[in-house]
């Protein structure tokens, strides 16, 4: 056997300490933007992300919704693999539905909403104009729009005919009382119209929808990325049934792919990255992983990864390294892929992002992981906390928490993330099911940590994540010195606990 005899660390064993800061070091001139995919030295990566956050690949965490509330933070949801091909593309196909200028698609209030929960919306998400949909989502029939002019809905008298209103309107087309938020908008943008109006089955008007509403509350350009306007979204795929996945996937309008495994250095994931490149060449995005040394990375790298994956046993639902005993201290296994990366920079002129996966429990974890070297992060129980997430909110002893559960665990069978060729099952359990306190919307604390992240980039003189990399100054701690972090030799006013 080959000993490492160095012991493998994890985030809360290290801090950064500060560098110089000028005064240009404020958190408002902090740019997060980071590179999803590979890139030559001198060009711009394909797809990048304005936050250097994505969301796990897993049943939890990551549907449509997430999708749509990360993106239009600026970071990207892998959409789970774990489900049936028809209705992982369905999810991709939603994301893609919402144009990214329609801010309009996430309020949706419903037809029995009173005056009082729409300024309550209002309020909340700050948006002036809000659809109504029958079911309060937006997939839901439209049945009429908000406006901030008048805050009732723009329905007309029941018997108003639409023809009445074409004159007035010059409109060119009329969508069926069944048409969703998403066929509007699309119809709307296909056809530039001013005004849709939106009629029953008797071909009686039952509201219009106006362009220009629709256009008041386009977002901040700076939010959208990939040209065409619409959220970018990935999807994780496995190594067994991916030719149809990936052409499904790809149909309805995936922006890149994962390879979604507990472990990559194996010639299961060469497989299919030679599949993509040999069918989509370099068209195709598609990351692999998950590793842990400088050898798994420099496989992947070799065998055509578009990014690496890092981390193997680090993840708050995760019991591999207690099942099977293999893993790595995530922070350890961190700086050596990155160094392994900058060498593969250094030899060959292609810059492969990695993604730090799992383990990021406090928000400075974050900072760290990007000044060891990760690029970007994908985070399962962070964003499990969140309104956004696919899973039930529940009150346990007066208290809101959110169920979480892994894709190795017995209720998300995902067999294929740890498959080795053998039985399509799962022989035993690699993940637990759990709750995670409930925390609000993902805006919110996406907004707090990256607040976070900027201020510790400020202390350490650094404005961007390549600056990070290069000139942080991270110390490893002893576990005395843990201690001392915390609040300690005080009494707690709300706990009677000596700490
Ligand atoms: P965390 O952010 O919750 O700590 O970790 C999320 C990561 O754990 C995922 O992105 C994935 O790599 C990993 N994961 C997902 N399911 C399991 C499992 O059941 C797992 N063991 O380890």
């Amino acid at each position: 056997a080959i000993y490492i005899n160095e012991p493998s660390h994890t985030f809360g064993e290290y801090l950064l300490i500060p560098g110089y800061s000028s005064v240009k070091c404020i958190p408002s001139n902090v740019d997060l933007t980071t590179p999803l995919v590979k890139f030559k030295k001198g060009e711009a990566p394909a797809i990048s992300l304005n936050i250097p956050m994505t969301s796990a690949i897993m049943q939890s965490v990551s549907d449509n919704n997430m999708a749509v509330a990360l993106a239009r933070e600026g970071g990207l949801s892998f959409i789970y693999g774990s489900q049936s091909i028809e209705s992982q593309a369905q999810m991709i196909t939603k994301v893609k539905g919402y144009r990214a200028g329609f801010v309009i698609s996430d309020s949706n209030v419903r037809p029995e909403s009173t005056l009082a929960d729409v300024l309550e919306l209002k309020d909340k998400t700050g948006h002036s104009t809000m659809a109504v949909t029958d079911d309060g989502s937006p997939t839901g029939r439209l049945l009429g729009i908000i406006t901030s002019r008048d805050y009732r809905i723009s329905r007309m008298a029941p018997d108003t005919r639409a023809e009445d209103f074409m004159t007035r309107f010059e409109d060119l087309v009329c969508a069926g009382e069944s048409t969703t938020l998403k066929e509007a908008n699309d119809i709307i943008w296909e056809h530039k119209l001013n005004c849709l109006p939106v009629i029953d089955n008797d071909q009686r008007l039952v509201s219009l929808v106006f362009r220009k509403d629709y256009n008041e509350h386009k977002t901040n350009e700076s939010e959208l990325i990939d040209g065409s306007k619409r959220y970018i979204v990935g999807a994780g795929i496995n190594t067994r049934d991916y030719e149809k996945r990936i052409t499904a996937l790809l149909k309805a309008g995936a922006d890149v792919l994962c390879i979604d495994s507990s472990e990559g250095y194996s010639e299961w994931q060469k497989i299919v990255l030679d599949h993509v490149r040999k069918n989509y060449g370099d068209t195709v995005k598609i990351g692999a992983g998950n590793v842990v040394d400088k050898d798994g990375f420099r496989f992947l790298a070799e065998a055509g990864a578009d990014f690496v994956k890092v981390g193997i046993g680090g993840g708050a639902i995760c019991i591999t390294r207690e099942q099977k005993g293999i893993g790595r201290g995530q922070a350890t296994a961190l700086i050596e892929v990155s160094k392994a990366r900058d060498e593969y920079y250094q030899e060959t002129g292609v810059y492969i992002p990695i993604c730090s996966d799992g383990g990021i429990v406090h928000d400075y974890h974050i900072t760290l992981a990007l000044a060891m070297g990760a690029d970007f992060l994908m985070l399962g129980r962070y964003f499990a906390r969140f309104d956004e997430s696919p899973t039930k909110k529940v009150n346990i002893n007066g208290s809101y928490m959110k169920e979480y559960w892994g894709e190795g665990s017995a209720r998300a069978r995902n067999w294929q993330r740890y498959d080795l060729g053998g039985d399509a099952r799962l022989s035993f359990e690699e993940g637990v099911d759990s709750l995670v306190p409930y925390a609000g919307s993902l805006k919110d604390n996406v907004g707090l940590s990256l607040s976070k992240v900027r201020s510790t980039m400020c202390n350490c003189g650094c404005l961007s994540i390549p600056e990070l990399q290069k000139n942080a100054k991270i110390t490893l701690i002893s576990s005395t010195s843990i201690v001392e972090g915390g609040a300690h030799d005080v009494v707690l006013k709300n706990d009677s606990k000596i700490l």
